[in-house]
């Protein structure tokens, strides 16, 4: 039996679930509210001391880590397979999975300095902001939101989005120049582990960062017309958040945009 504690709108709970659907396997669901914080709830922390989500379950084997639980996820059976038989093509697409760990921090910046704050500002107090911010665990974690918090677009962490953006982007678009996926002739892992991030950024509206890299939105929109993408990513954004992401996400972008041109 495969369990998944899971949040409904976080991007490396999407590409699990993106895994999932790609592979046809079954599998529990168990939400975890992080607006609720029920990231941190004891019973929780027990299988994620980390107070992040996913989190696998594999009869009694617990999994952390978006990127390895999907190429575990892909050994459990063998068509379709994700990984590439070709050697160097796995190689490459392992590069994918560790690159996703800046992917995601890069991803969780512009979140943060948009759609994220802009909810946290409208919802709570500055009171309440405070108590929320010092009660994250991880003191590099509450810095880094913090800054975010304080700054928006403005933020330092922004600066180092973009650079991280420019090179994945630059390498996807090489990538692309041989085929329609991302390493190999055929859909596989780095599809799949790419797809939710580069989607976050597409529904902050946020397309312009691979404005010099066409062939990125073109892969993008053929991974948005996979079955997959419905049922891991597409159904579980109500519509009301998709709503303020893109106007929250259209509001940061001139000063994103701006920056950008220094990068
Ligand atoms: N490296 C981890 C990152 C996990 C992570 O940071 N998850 C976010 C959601 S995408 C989270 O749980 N955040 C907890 C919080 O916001 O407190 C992975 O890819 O599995």
């Amino acid at each position: 039996m495969l369990t998944l504690y899971h949040g409904d709108n976080s991007v490396c709970s999407q590409k699990v679930r993106l895994a999932l659907a790609e592979k046809g396997l079954d599998w529990k669901s168990n939400i975890v509210d992080l607006k609720k914080a029920e990231q941190f709830a004891p019973e929780y922390l027990v299988l994620n001391p980390e107070g992040e989500v996913p989190t696998l379950v594999h009869d009694d084997f617990v999994l952390r880590e978006s990127s390895v639980i999907i190429e575990y996820l892909d050994g459990l059976s063998d068509k379709p397979k994700l990984m590439p038989d070709d050697s160097k093509a796995a190689a490459k697409a392992r590069i994918w999975l560790v690159r996703c760990i800046k992917i995601h921090e890069a991803v969780n910046s512009l979140s943060f300095a948009s759609y994220i704050r802009d909810g946290e500002l409208a919802r709570r107090s500055a009171d309440e902001i405070e108590r929320w911010l010092a009660s994250t665990p991880n003191p590099q974690i509450e810095a880094k939101r913090r800054e975010l918090m304080a700054r928006g677009p403005e933020s330092v962490f922004v600066g180092g989005a973009i650079r991280t953006f420019s090179r994945v982007f630059e390498d996807m678009d090489r990538e692309l120049s041989h085929g329609p996926y991302l390493n190999g002739p055929a859909y596989g892992m780095a599809d799949t582990a790419l797809t939710a991030y580069i989607d976050r950024l597409h529904r902050l509206a946020f397309e312009g960062l691979w404005a010099k890299w066409p062939r990125v939105g073109q892969w993008l929109d053929r991974m948005k017309a996979r079955p997959s993408y419905r049922t891991a990513i597409a159904a579980y954004v109500p519509p009301e958040a998709e709503r303020f992401q893109r106007q929250s996400g259209e509001k940061a972008w001139g000063v994103i945009a701006t920056a950008l041109k220094t990068h």
